[in-house]
């Protein structure tokens, strides 16, 4: 069985999706593990080499090619596996599940967006009005999801619902104060039940 390396750090949402998709489809055997520590200001050099963008994660195949971004990897992976896949291959349901992962990842976006502004920017020059802009983005989000996408969540647990279980894990490990579960309770309450597959477990980040 081939080998590949995933560069990876714990806290990252985007990561844990690839992690997530790993144990669901029983492939966490394949994977190294190379943990970086990197923010946009600084990078990893051998991570850089194969993708310049130097974002995580990036996945290097045992034939060197690397591919990135989380979105690829977890195409890639769902290609790899014999089970039931976690995107549907064609037809209207893909465009839809694929909006609905699209959406997920663009919660992460801003709450990474958020992080970084709000604790890698120096203190003198933290823009609250953008801070708030990204917060409302995420709100108008899950407020969407939660009136029109709950059933199909709900409906089974893919690459959609993988990414907006990281999203809303992520929320809550860098702004616990958020308070998504009370504009959100339905979804809150689908998170409670997800949150206790052994994929999210053991992927769950820890501070
Ligand atoms: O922006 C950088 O140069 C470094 N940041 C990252 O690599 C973040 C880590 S999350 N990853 C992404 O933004 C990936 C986004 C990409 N579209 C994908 O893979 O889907 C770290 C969060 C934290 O430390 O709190």
């Amino acid at each position: 069985m081939s080998t590949m390396t995933l560069f990876h750090a714990p806290l990252s949402p985007f990561v844990r999706k690839v992690m997530v998709v790993l144990h669901e489809t029983g492939q966490l055997q394949r994977v190294q593990l190379h943990t970086v520590n990197i923010s946009p200001v600084s990078g990893d050099a051998q991570l850089n080499q194969g993708n310049p963008i130097g974002k995580i994660p990036a996945l290097r195949l045992d034939d060197g090619t690397v591919l990135h971004d989380s979105r690829v990897i977890c195409e890639y992976l769902d290609q790899q596996h014999v089970g039931q896949p976690l995107l549907p291959r064609e037809g209207s349901a893909r465009w839809r599940r694929m909006t609905l992962a699209s959406q997920a990842d663009a919660i992460m976006d801003a709450a990474v967006s958020s992080r970084y502004e709000s604790f890698l920017r120096p203190e003198d020059k933290r823009w609250g009005g953008w801070l708030e802009a990204q917060a409302e983005k995420i709100r108008r989000s899950l407020a969407n999801l939660e009136q029109e996408h709950l059933a199909e969540l709900a409906s089974g647990f893919d690459l959609a619902a993988i990414g907006l279980a990281c999203a809303l894990g992520y929320l809550d490990l860098r702004q616990p104060e958020f308070g998504w579960r009370e504009r959100q309770p339905g979804l809150a309450a689908w998170y409670a039940e997800v949150s206790l597959r052994p994929s999210m477990v053991a992927t769950a980040p820890v501070a």
